[in-house]
């Protein structure tokens, strides 16, 4: 297996010129699933993908593959993935590093006209973030056999849209079953989004796993009524409501500390008048951890919570566990060939798991998978000011590059 280097100011370069795409004021990029910002950046990808003599497909919920051919074509190709959707105020690098970190690699062995055995593929989830159509990573989701197409293409965003029109009209439908295609692994290069690399100075993560989400809407009800002539005593005040529950949630949460977390990060007040006393609110719940028992302990105390709660205040709510990602174990063998990549680039590395959800924790159902995280600083991301270095993207190409190369080594 020759020493390929990859280029990092090639991939810097291109970093910096997609962040264009969604640009946000504040050094961010705001690029939601299936927008035209969306396709903007999936109709350059593609043209990328082409030049370098790639064949690029599209499944029925819009996930791109661009294949470079291997010497046995009978061996299923190895897979470098991430997602190019972004958060509203996301980061450069939250997902789209690992896009093309992967194309860098892709450019590494078209120039170098390096033949792997397998095919080598570069994948771009649809909607990995869930923000406009949740769940997240429904589209690697779909790929794995946990969601139905049909699922996916009846999820609404908060204006009524759903996926399948949006999908249709970016025109990114395509004909392929997705997960009709097979991978002989997938490697996902990620930026931590936590602190843990950066405090200890390593450069590279060598990721075994993925914690377990939960996903619950909530909506209390109340009535709406006059601020100024409605008696305290006699409001039905859904906020009222709504802000107990956000307390109550953060407390559970904290029970649990330091293995599980709990966010209220979406709220809708409605009507939202400074004049009316809110009727109804509805806001989203995430919990997550890596035992599956707590999961299930903060779920019982959230009902309980909601019961309580709602109860003193006379109001009634709505509760729906929407989506739920167990804790995910990666495969030993594509983990060994990331930590032979680093080595062999010569960055310290540390074993750890994902507290973040990725495609890869759906895509290690149906075939070995793993990641590699490079340090964010300050361990922000899902933030504009989501940053990491030249050398610290290059350091996660090169160990992409090497591991996949490593793996494709025993193929042979
Ligand atoms: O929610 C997550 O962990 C991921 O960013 N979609
Ligand atoms: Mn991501
Ligand atoms: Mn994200």
């Amino acid at each position: 297996m020759q020493n390929l280097q990859i280029d990092g100011q090639r991939l810097w370069d291109t970093l910096l010129h997609t962040a264009q795409i969604g640009a946000t004021p504040k050094g961010g990029i705001c690029r939601l699933t299936l927008t035209d910002l969306d396709r903007a950046v999936r109709d350059w990808f593609k043209a990328q993908c082409e030049a370098l003599g790639c064949t690029v497909s599209v499944d029925e919920v819009g996930t791109m593959f661009a294949r470079r051919p291997g010497k046995n074509p009978n061996l299923a190709p190895i897979a470098m993935g991430s997602h190019l959707d972004t958060q509203p105020t996301g980061g450069k690098f939250d997902g789209t590093l690992g896009v093309l970190a992967a194309l860098e690699a892709m450019r590494t062995l078209h120039e170098t006209q390096y033949e792997t055995n397998a095919p080598i593929e570069i994948v771009n989830w649809t909607n990995e973030e869930g923000t406009r159509f949740a769940p997240a990573m429904l589209a690697s989701g779909v790929f794995a056999g946990v969601f139905s197409a049909a699922y996916a293409h009846g999820r609404t965003d908060r204006d009524g849209k759903t996926f399948g029109e949006e999908l249709k009209r970016i025109g990114y439908q395509g004909e392929e079953k997705a997960g009709a295609r097979k991978f002989s692994a997938m490697f996902e290069l990620h930026v931590e989004q936590g602190p843990i690399l950066e405090t200890e100075g390593k450069k590279i993560g060598v990721v075994h796993g993925v914690q377990g989400i939960r996903w619950y809407d909530v909506t209390i009800t109340g009535q709406e009524a006059h601020t100024g002539t409605t008696p305290i005593g006699l409001r039905k005040n859904a906020l009222i409501g709504a802000a107990r529950m956000i307390e109550r949630i953060d407390a559970i949460a904290r029970e649990h500390a330091p293995n599980a977390v709990g966010t209220v990060g979406l709220i809708e007040n409605r009507p939202n008048s400074r004049n009316v006393i809110p009727g109804e609110v509805f806001f989203s719940v995430d919990f997550r951890s890596p035992d599956e028992k707590i999961l299930d302990a903060m779920e019982t105390k959230l009902r309980a919570a909601l019961g309580e709660v709602t109860a003193a205040l006379q109001l009634t709510y709505a509760e729906a566990r929407i989506w739920q990602s167990a804790p995910v174990k990666f495969a030993p063998e594509p983990i060994e060939c990331v930590r032979i990549g680093a080595e062999k680039a010569g960055f310290a590395w540390r074993d750890m798991i994902s507290g973040a959800g990725h495609d890869a924790a759906y895509v290690a159902r149906v075939a070995p998978a793993t990641m590699i995280f490079v340090p964010c600083a300050g361990g922000i991301s899902h933030n504009e000011t989501e940053s990491t270095s030249f050398d610290e993207c290059a350091a996660g190409a090169q160990v992409l590059l090497n591991a996949v190369l490593e793996f494709d080594r025993r193929l042979g």
